[in-house]
């Protein structure tokens, strides 16, 4: 039996129907398979999936620093996502709210009369206290059940406060996981904050926003300042260390530079269509792939001066870390790792492994839709540029739009010769290589059954699985958290990174797994006659 087959191998024929099309072998060819991903989980599983309320409220939402976001529902929802996700913040202006939880703690009688004047009140409670630049209300699952209507609660408040509310209905039930509470999150911001400022679009400059970025352990700090340093102005970020204020004035930036690929890519395709900006996907985890996003960035802005000062700035950054990146190296080369978190970062985190010569074996997402796994993508017509001297962009006719095209250059190289229509892979698959497996939403029981078989000598996961994953006797690192350390991104973060990996593999612990009584014969002792 190859290793798909073991793990099916104890289902029954319901959950083996299932589960059989989410677990993918890959083989050398690099082509990726299809994968069921983005469908409800198996009732009963033990799952690391969140619900559409954590996307909306704790992902998107919750990084905003100068708003306040008003959980609607009883304290559970609130409680238990207070705090848990480590969006750091600033306080440039005195409004930082993100180590707040805000509820409007819904009772019994709530939930039969209905919790609209509850609202109202929590809002101007929130308002004449805290004096938010704008107040966010999410929805939790008995609201959309009993019907509160939080949009004219938010409206009403709007004008009688003077303060900009908006209600997302982002019930925990609705869709299959988190990803359904980006959409919604998305949704509002553009609509109601986004160019709101409505300043005028100056002339194309070095301004990027940085999307998908949610600060976790101060990555977006890091690539703020690598960004700074070569000579880009930052406009907004969405969301990490975020101000409500800065997305009112995101329309005049010239990139959108997308860092997550999953929680806010329609964002970037909807300023596209209102505000006619590019946007390319970037990955500042790793330090080749950071290289390769700075260049890119410098590629498309078409700058010598900012070409030559990216250069200089590589330079400067890994002539810093020359020495702790060569140790780290030494010490994990060979290692082989498991990589399973939400959306983005089981493909992202596998360049900075592979930047330290550890081999991912086994991944998977707890959410993504099929493209981050396939990144299958067909671009009709396609007629490349001739003088496109840079395989990673390509100009597309006959609009002259971006793509970001990460396909190995000879696959792209023979695809031209052929001059066929392009079929390009960017999802996580094209870097899975022979004899790896991928499964999409592992359950506890996958996880222990990879770990048996593939034996990896560390495997990163969130808080759910952690625990159960370190009690099989294989270390397990956070890539949700940082275990309270970060940031990871760029040159610096990938040094820090390499080091925690090291602590948690050398870890002394992990030699005394197996229990002295089982090598050594325990005393005899003897009873009675003395
Ligand atoms: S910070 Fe992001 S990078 S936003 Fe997303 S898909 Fe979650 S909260 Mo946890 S760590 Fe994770 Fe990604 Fe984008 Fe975070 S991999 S599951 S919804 N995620
Ligand atoms: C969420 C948030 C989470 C959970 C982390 C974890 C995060 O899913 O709602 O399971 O360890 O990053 O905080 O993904």
């Amino acid at each position: 039996m190859d290793a798909r087959e073991v793990i099916l191998d104890k289902y029954s024929g319901r959950v083996f129907k299932n589960r059989k099309d989410h677990i993918v072998e890959l083989d050398e060819t690099g082509v990726p398979k299809e994968i069921a991903a983005n469908s409800r989980s198996v009732p009963g599983m033990m799952i690391n999936r969140g619900c559409c309320y954590a996307g909306c409220k704790g992902v998107v939402l919750g990084p905003l620093r100068d708003t306040v976001v008003i959980t609607h529902g009883p304290i559970g929802c609130g409680y238990y996502t207070w705090g848990t996700r480590r969006n750091k913040a600033d306080s440039p202006d005195g409004r930082n709210f993100i180590q707040y939880s805000f509820s409007t703690d819904m009772q019994e009688t709530d939930i039969v009369f209905g919790g609209m004047k509850k609202l109202r009140q929590a809002i101007k409670e929130a308002v004449e206290i805290f004096h938010p630049r704008a107040v966010m209300i999410c929805s939790t699952c008995p609201i959309g059940l009993i019907g509160d209507d939080i949009n004219s609660v938010a409206s009403e408040a709007e004008k009688e406060f003077g303060v900009t509310c908006i209600a997302y209905s982002c019930e925990g039930y609705k869709g299959v996981s988190q990803s359904a509470g980006h959409h919604i999150a998305n949704n509002g911001l553009m609509k109601r904050v986004i160019g709101s400022a409505k300043d005028e679009i100056p002339e194309k400059g070095l301004r990027v926003n940085i999307l998908g970025e949610y600060n976790i352990g101060g990555d977006g700090w890091e690539q703020e300042r690598i960004l700074k340093k070569i000579g880009y102005e930052v406009i907004a970020v969405l969301t990490g260390d975020g101000s409500y204020e800065a997305l009112t004035h995101a329309h005049t930036a010239s990139l959108n530079l997308v860092q997550c690929h999953r929680s806010i890519n329609y964002i970037a395709e909807m300023m596209k269509t209102k505000y006619n900006i590019d946007w390319i996907k970037v990955n500042f985890v790793g330090i080749d792939e950071t290289i390769r996003t700075l260049r890119e960035i410098a590629d498309y802005f078409d700058n010598d001066e900012i070409k030559k000062r990216t250069e200089e700035v590589i330079a400067e950054e890994l002539e810093e870390i020359a020495e702790e990146r060569k140790f780290y190296r030494q010490k994990l080369e060979g290692k082989t790792a498991g990589v399973f978190v939400g959306g983005s970062r089981s493909h992202h985190y596998q360049n900075v492994l592979k930047d330290f010569g550890i081999k991912t074996v086994i991944a998977g997402y707890e959410f993504a839709h099929r493209d981050d796994y396939e990144g299958r993508e067909v671009l009709p017509n396609i007629k490349l540029d001739a003088d496109s001297k840079n395989i990673e962009t390509i100009t597309v006719e006959p609009d002259k739009e971006f793509f970001h095209v990460a396909l190995d250059k000879e696959r792209f190289n023979e695809l031209r010769r052929q001059n066929v229509e392009l079929e390009y892979y960017k999802g996580m698959f094209k870097d899975m290589g022979d004899g790896t497996i991928t499964v999409d939403d592992f359950n506890h029981y996958e996880t222990e059954k990879v770990l048996d078989i593939f034996k990896p000598d560390i495997f990163y996961s969130g808080i759910k699985d952690k625990y159960m994953i370190e009690k099989k006797g294989v270390p397990s690192n956070q890539l949700h958290s940082y275990d309270y350390s970060g940031p990871y991104a760029g040159f610096k973060g990938a040094i820090t990174f390499a080091r925690n990996t090291y602590l948690s593999i050398y870890a002394p612990a992990w030699k005394m797994l197996t229990p002295p009584w089982r090598t050594h014969p325990t005393l005899e002792g003897t009873m009675g006659d003395e």
